[in-house]
């Protein structure tokens, strides 16, 4: 039998997502933006407008995603919207990837042993061959930590996942397209290419957090040796991109877990593996680790993700937390803004990173710098009130008030949470101060606070800002 590379498996039929019309030449490129741009994300995984700002430095992705469609439908590759690529846009297809299917749709063929061999063919000349054997051996162990499965290196003979750096055309009717865009891909379990996985030399690869970690590039299209297909989950490993988050704290996801354990079973070990879930907005489980405004715009941090809403557009987007700010921690304790500065604090243990928009400021430094007491390890919450011109930093039942003018903590501080804040009990989530309240994230819930009245005005869910 011979298997097809996952990017084959691409069908036409069923329905259309696009209303048919006759294209006009001379405004295709307007009229169609749109709905290319809808296309795009469908099958070809490009990232909302409005997403992450990443830390790739390709040059634009809807014209490189572009370009890849045109190229996958035997169209001219011109990276411009003409009149034959939203024709065939606009062709009937079922809703299947061209990069993939997704796990949900798919029903894969796993292999039928769990014993399984690989051979690295060749080196890419990035890094030292001992990183790059390093590299693989970490990626497959974080399939066969959380199944039966083992993987054994073997030099010579047969083997089930052979490993190779190539470029360009290597003839598997899948050439590589050169630096960026596709990175490297993988066949399905079977005999012969079945399982086998190739990198695009073309690329740089790395051991560090520079793009493209091979660790991490590996380990996805291992997922794919092993017959897994993307997952819509954008916290997932097998989420159609390069993540941005850092290589060295990856620990394997949920939902990756779920997808691996459903062909392969669990581990023998006593104590089953969890990872990390992506939050959703619907959940009414949720809670937040901090939330603050930037320049009119909210953001709710939650683990490695964080919730960025526009305040009259209406749904939240998810982003990695590193997605925006490369060097800021995942997990942080609070975040605050002052207006004035335009400067945003963000708190995690004894230190604070301070940001300007997007752009992280040199140096972590110790929140003493505010005058919190050093037996203070860490705070819970922390929101500045624009008309007082004050800052509150809460710590289980007490809170401290920072004057922003004068730079110095206000005497006769710290002060009971339950004094200050009639109402309201110790350990505080989050805090927030949105037009004129005050916002407190405690668990599922949330209060909004009047300040001048010095009580609850109301008891909200804690996702009720995300537009579920
Ligand atoms: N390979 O498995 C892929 O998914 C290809 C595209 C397919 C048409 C073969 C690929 O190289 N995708 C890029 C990628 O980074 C997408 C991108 O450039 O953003 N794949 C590696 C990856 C994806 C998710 C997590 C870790 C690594
Ligand atoms: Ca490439
Ligand atoms: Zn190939
Ligand atoms: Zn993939």
């Amino acid at each position: 039998m011979k298997s097809l590379p996952l990017l084959l498996l691409s069908c036409t039929a069923l329905s259309t997502a696009f209303p048919a019309a006759s294209p006009d030449d001379a405004d295709v490129e307007s009229k169609y933006a749109n709905l290319a741009e809808k296309y795009l994300e469908k099958y070809y995984a490009l990232k909302p407008a409005g997403g992450p700002v990443g830390r790739r430095r390709v040059n634009n992705p809807f014209t490189e995603k572009l370009k890849q469609m045109q190229k996958f439908f035997g169209l001219k590759v011109t990276g411009t919207l003409d009149h034959k690529t939203v024709e065939m846009m606009e062709k009937p297809r079922c809703g299947v990837h061209d990069l993939g299917q997704y796990s949900t749709v798919a029903k894969s063929n796993a292999w039928q042993k769990t014993d399984l061999t690989y051979k690295i063919v060749n080196f890419t000349p990035d890094m030292p061959q001992a990183d790059v054997e390093y590299s693989l051996a970490r990626a497959f162990k974080v399939w066969s930590d959380v199944t039966p499965l083992t993987f054994t290196r073997v030099y010579q003979g047969d083997c089930d996942i052979e490993i190779k750096f190539v470029t360009g055309d290597h003839r598997d009717n899948s050439p590589f397209d050169g630096p960026n865009g596709v990175l490297a891909h993988a066949f399905q379990p079977g005999i012969g290419i079945g399982g086998d996985a190739h990198f695009d030399d073309d690329e740089r690869f790395t051991k560090n957090s520079q793009e493209y970690n091979l660790f991490l590039v590996a380990a996805h299209e291992f997922g794919h040796s092993l017959g897994l297909h993307h997952s819509e989950d954008p916290g997932a490993l097998m989420y159609p991109n390069y993540p941005t988050t850092e290589p060295n704290q990856f620990r394997l996801p949920q939902d990756d877990i779920n997808a691996i354990q459903s062909l392969y079973g669990k581990t023998s070990d006593e104590v089953q593996p969890t990872g990390p879930t992506t939050p959703s907005k619907c959940d009414s489980n949720m809670v937040v680790d901090a939330v603050t405004t930037l320049r009119g715009e909210m953001f709710f941090f939650v683990n490695r993700f964080v919730w960025r809403k526009h305040p009259q557009g209406g749904e939240a987007d998810l982003l990695f937390v590193q997605g925006l700010w490369e060097s800021l921690p995942n997990d942080i304790d609070a975040a605050y803004e002052n207006p004035n500065t335009e400067e945003i604090f963000v708190f995690k243990g004894d230190k604070y990173w301070t940001l300007n928009g997007f752009e992280v400021q040199r140096g972590i430094k110790s929140i003493t710098r505010f005058g919190l007491p050093k037996n203070v390890k860490k705070i819970d919450a922390a929101v500045h009130v624009e008309h007082l011109g004050k800052t509150f930093f809460f710590v289980k039942n007490k809170y401290w008030s920072y004057d922003e003018e004068r730079k110095a903590m206000d005497q006769g501080y710290p002060k009971f949470i339950a004094k200050g804040f009639p109402g309201m009990t110790p350990n505080i989530d989050a805090a927030v101060y949105y037009r004129g309240l005050l916002y407190f994230f405690q668990g599922t819930v949330q209060y909004e606070y009047s300040i001048e009245s010095r009580r609850i005005l109301r008891v909200l869910a804690t996702n009720s800002w995300l537009g579920c």
